[in-house]
């Protein structure tokens, strides 16, 4: 869907107990998901920049299940690096910032829910990935939020999305898509069905191992592009893991997964010239190296071996999802060209081409690190 507009971020932004009086809010970031405003408040004692965001309430359908799920993991994650005597705790976790009502969130006239969360100052989300230093910095950043996480007390959270990375029902979902046709897309995307089509066996591998529990379910962040990491400015170290929408039960093999679609290409991820698409095996070494120093205490074998597929398969998923959201004619994720679904889907699916070439190497690297 295009980016919606209108919302009087200024007058929502005063709804939130910000430590001065607000005097801008500016559209900010590159999420597909949420409205996302930078806002400055007036010179003040406190902090100056806070960030706003609209939650996509098409894409989260429980916005109140999500909010207690993200006020869960914020407390946790600060009192435990609190407790860990980190100096600078308080720029590497999310913190909310209460709205008036005394709630985590304002509701505005139209029904939407609005968060507030202090500004990480200092750090930046990379869309595309420059160097092995920023892709170990992301991934041993990732790694180290699940571990944060482990010991979460409270019960299991909830699932904001339901079986949001379960390939085989993304590709159920893809199938009726295309059986529809309603856009008349199809004929557009012939040579991207037929590779979606080719890869039917495959999908099934991490969703049915959950299942029958020869993975184990752990608290995974589920959207781990490298922009979703602010890695600091000055020594390029992963700072903070943001957008905690999906945070859920789930595999640690769809968050490192991920890292692998987002921080192994030079190519933006709706890139036009696909030769500039490929897996950048350095990149792939140091997010193996970065994941493993953080994450590698607790990954089990099997974990472990799977971690070169995952980079294919979540890859392959998000180009599938991709394709679908083109042929149900961009309903989901924003878009801002008209083909601009279709175009990120090549990418991805150029992505998994290469994945597949280096893929023997890939698994032979992670079996003797
Ligand atoms: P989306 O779900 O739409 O991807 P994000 O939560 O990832 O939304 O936020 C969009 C962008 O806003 C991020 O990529 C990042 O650049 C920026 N951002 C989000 N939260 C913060 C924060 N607390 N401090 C600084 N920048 C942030
Ligand atoms: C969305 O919210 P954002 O832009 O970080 C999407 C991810 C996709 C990603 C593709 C809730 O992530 O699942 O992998 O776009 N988030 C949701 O870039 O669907
Ligand atoms: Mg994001």
């Amino acid at each position: 869907m295009t980016a919606p507009v209108g919302h009087d971020a200024v007058a929502i932004a005063r709804e939130f107990a910000l430590s001065g009086p607000v005097v801008s809010a500016q559209p900010y970031g590159s999420g597909h998901i949420n409205d996302t405003f930078k806002v400055e408040v007036a010179p003040a004692a406190g902090p100056s920049r806070f960030v706003l965001q609209r939650i996509n309430h098409n894409v989260f359908r429980r916005p109140d299940e999500l909010m207690a799920n993200v006020e869960r993991v914020c407390a946790h994650a600060h009192a435990k690096l609190t407790r860990l005597g980190l100096p600078d705790a308080d720029r590497r976790t999310l913190r909310l910032i209460p709205a008036r009502s005394g709630r985590a969130w304002h509701v505005d006239a139209a029904g939407n829910r609005w968060r507030c969360y202090h500004f990480i100052e200092g750090a930046t989300g990379h869309d595309i990935v420059r160097s092995p230093a920023q892709a170990f910095a992301a991934a041993k950043a990732f790694g180290a939020f699940q571990s944060l996480l482990s010991d979460l007390p409270g019960g299991r959270l909830h699932e904001t999305i339901p079986d949001f990375h379960h390939t085989p029902a993304r590709f159920a979902r893809f199938r009726e898509a295309l059986a529809k046709d309603s856009h008349g897309r199809a004929a557009s995307a012939v040579a991207e069905v037929a590779f979606a089509l080719a890869r039917a066996q495959e999908v099934g591998v991490i969703a049915e191992a959950l299942r029958d529990g020869t993975l184990p379910e752990r608290v995974t962040h589920n959207d781990t592009k490298l922009n979703n990491v602010l890695l600091d400015d000055v020594t390029q170290e992963g700072v903070c893991v943001i957008d905690l929408d999906t945070v859920m039960p789930g595999s640690v093999l769809y968050d490192f997964g991920d890292l692998v679609r987002t921080s192994t290409s030079p190519a933006a991820e709706d890139e036009t010239d696909l030769s500039q698409v490929r897996m950048q095996f350095p990149m792939f070494e140091a997010l193996v190296r970065g994941y493993l120093e953080s994450a590698g205490s607790f990954l089990t074998p099997k974990e472990k071996e799977l971690l070169p597929f995952a980079g294919k398969l979540i890859t392959f998923e998000i180009g599938l999802r991709f394709l679908t959201d083109w042929l149900e004619g961009d309903t989901y994720f924003k878009t801002k060209r008209p083909t601009h679904n279709l175009d990120r889907t090549r990418t991805q699916f150029r992505l998994v081409e290469s994945i597949e070439a280096q893929l023997p190497a890939m698994k032979a690297l992670v079996a003797h690190a």
